[in-house]
């Protein structure tokens, strides 16, 4: 049975250019899905393995049939060796993303980027004392180089630690030194696990696991925290500002363009030059009004949360964004982005503009991005938009009238300075019980979770319980659409949360950045922790993925857990082929780490399970 679009998405927005899709006779992620159901049972259970070519071998989830592979893995082996190839890819995409990330900033420093420059100086210093850098006698870009070098220095290393770790409360390293789970470098975790999981290496479940929390931290504490870093030293570090979200920032007179997947680098020129007065005059020639760009994903979370650039939509809006008939061109990078953009371009008039040296798709215009002509190449690319503004059909125009305000920008420092320097006015709301604890809610769309239905009901629950949530990607874009992101949402959580938030003029969920940015939450629960002379397991904080669907939201689970957090899953990982590693994940890694998963798809639910685990946690601090 088809679903109606009622079904597939809670957002108004959504909802009618899904209908708009099916009189266009479009498909969308969620007619696929239909047809691939049911999905392979096998799969879901994680219980395939292709590692070799006496391969394929599956395990029979019944005990009925074959109980181990041909070379006599079994079911537990499988799973978790599939889990750390899992958790290697994800943590794998956020670094080489910071890779990329240093890389510019390396260049800069040589004077090899053109455009680019040294945004946000404080953190550029504080980041090379960290590494022990000193400022004497040096010019801003001789440390930058210095500072490069060091950082990229960590992808490469053979022995830890991984400098950023340090920032983590004194009793979490002591507890990772003890498990073995220290990172060493980002690229050789990863490596490990590939080793590890080709044919006759690592065969215990247990041991292969620690590997991955060993690999996800290097994530978390590396590679997504280099790149959250160097971003703000290049670009700024992000403060709060206003912006709208949703399909409804389409202007219908304007060459609307997108800038859609996770790497600021690019699209940073990007909405520079979409204020190019030459490019702007072109417009007005072609018959538009002017230039408007919009975000999707992360890179959308990128420049919203630097300069307030609107953003179209989540993960799951990606196609109704072109199926608005409205868009000029959607230009990608990497992560996230769908394939299937391809054939749907082709349907309307927009330009599907690839920028990666490592990521193209079907039926691109390739416009490769380097950083000595980045901003050529980004003005070369808004011209292309411009361009194709007389080729749009206006009658296949239909843009949803949605939009929502929101408050965006709240980096670890944002947070800080807005409570007077120091976390201990928010200690001290936690303390006196305004506020009960923190929700850390991350991550994507899924089509298994009605669209958006996951991220809403969980936060709003949490806010309503007192519970001040933090939220990235996807999540937080779901969040700003609900209008949970202005300071008026305060109305609509409990009266202690509702008070701080007042009295500081904030809203009740602080969007803190993009997915590379839950290091920033990581910060700032260091930061916590530290002040209170205790491990970040100890505070009364949990974190969701309530509708997660990438390996990058695997490794974030892997390292958010590993650093002491509580953390609910709205979508199973296929891990349940093996009761084994379904136990250890959802109750033997509290005996390890301190904390644990838990799969839940109802957002109530899901957040009782965060309330409790919050209240549990407030007693043992003798709080209540
Ligand atoms: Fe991608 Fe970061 Fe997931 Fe959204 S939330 S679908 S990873 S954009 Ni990270
Ligand atoms: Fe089969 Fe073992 Fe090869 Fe996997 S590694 S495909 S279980 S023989």
């Amino acid at each position: 049975m088809k679903q109606t679009a009622l079904e597939r998405s809670i957002d108004p927005a959504s909802q009618s250019m899904l209908e708009k899709a099916e009189n266009d006779g479009i498909e969308t992620a969620w007619d696929r899905y239909e047809q691939q159901l049911p999905q392979c049972g096998f799969g879901q259970l994680g219980i395939c393995c292709r590692n070799c070519n006496m391969g394929p071998c599956r395990i029979d989830p019944f005990g009925e049939g074959a109980k181990n592979g041909i070379c006599g893995a079994t079911a537990d082996i499988i799973v978790a060796r599939n889990l750390l190839r899992m958790i290697a890819a994800g943590a794998a995409a956020h670094s080489d993303h910071a890779r990329d990330a240093v890389l510019t900033f390396k260049k800069m420093s040589e004077g090899k980027a053109g455009s680019y420059g040294i945004k946000d100086e404080a953190k550029l210093f504080s980041l090379a004392s960290e590494y022990g850098i000193s400022e004497e006698g040096k010019s801003r870009e001789e440390i930058a180089s210095e500072l490069a070098n060091a950082l990229l220095a960590e992808f490469g290393k053979q022995e830890g630690p991984i400098q950023y770790t340090r920032r983590a409360p004194e009793a979490r390293l002591r507890l990772w030194s003890e498990l073995g789970i220290e990172p060493r470098g980002i690229d050789r975790e990863i490596v490990e696990c590939m080793h590890r999981t080709h044919m006759g290496v690592d065969n215990d479940a247990t041991h292969i696991l620690l590997q991955g929390l060993r690999t996800g931290l290097s994530d978390g504490w590396g590679g997504s925290m280099i790149a959250t870093e160097i971003q703000d030293v290049l670009f700024g570090t992000p403060e709060p500002k206003k912006s709208t979200v949703n399909l409804g920032v389409l202007v219908r007179d304007k060459v609307n363009v997108i800038v859609h997947g996770h790497e600021p680098i690019l699209s940073e020129m990007i909405v520079e030059a979409a204020e190019d007065p030459e490019l702007l005059k072109l417009a007005k020639e072609k018959g538009a009004t002017g230039i408007n760009v919009a975000g999707i994903c992360c890179t959308g979370n990128e420049t919203l949360m630097r300069h307030g650039t609107p953003i179209a939509g989540t993960f799951l809006q990606q196609e109704l964004a072109v199926i608005t008939g409205a868009i000029e061109a959607m230009v990608v990078d990497v992560q996230c982005v769908m394939p299937a953009l391809g054939n749907l371009t082709g349907c309307y008039h927009t330009k599907f503009i690839s920028t990666s040296p490592k990521a193209d798709f079907p039926g691109t215009v390739r416009m490769e991005f380097h950083e000595e002509k980045a901003y050529e190449t980004a003005k070369e690319i808004i011209k292309t938009a411009v361009e194709n503004f007389p080729n749009r059909n206006f009658e296949k125009v239909n843009i949803p009238e949605e939009k929502q305000d929101c408050m965006v920008g709240f980096s670890a420092e944002a947070i800080l300075k807005a409570l007077g320097g120091t976390p201990d006015p928010l200690i001290g709301a936690i303390a006196g019980g305004a506020v009960k604890g923190i929700g850390a809610v991350v991550g994507c769309n899924n089509v298994k979770i009605r669209h958006n239905y996951g991220h809403v009901n969980l936060v709003k629950e949490l806010i309503k319980n007192n519970v001040l949530v933090v939220t990235t990607g996807c999540n937080a874009i779901a969040c700003a659409e609900a209008g949970l992101l202005v300071p008026e949402a305060a109305a609509l959580a409990g009266d202690g949360l509702k008070g701080v938030c007042e009295s500081l003029g904030i809203p009740p969920v602080l969007h803190m950045g993009s997915c590379v940015d839950i290091s920033r939450i990581l910060v700032l629960a260091s930061a916590i922790a530290n002040r209170l002379g205790v491990d970040i397991s100890d505070l009364p904080a949990a974190g969701a993925a309530p509708e997660w669907m990438s390996e990058k939201a695997v490794s974030i689970g892997a390292y958010v857990v590993s650093s002491g957090v509580f953390t609910v899953l709205g979508t199973a990982p296929p891990v349940l082929g093996s009761q084994a590693v379904a136990a250890l994940l959802t109750k033997g890694l509290d005996g390890v780490v301190g904390a644990s998963f838990a799969v839940e798809p109802d957002p109530f639910k899901a957040a009782n399970l965060m309330l409790e685990h919050i209240e549990g946690k407030r007693r043992a601090l003798g709080l209540n």
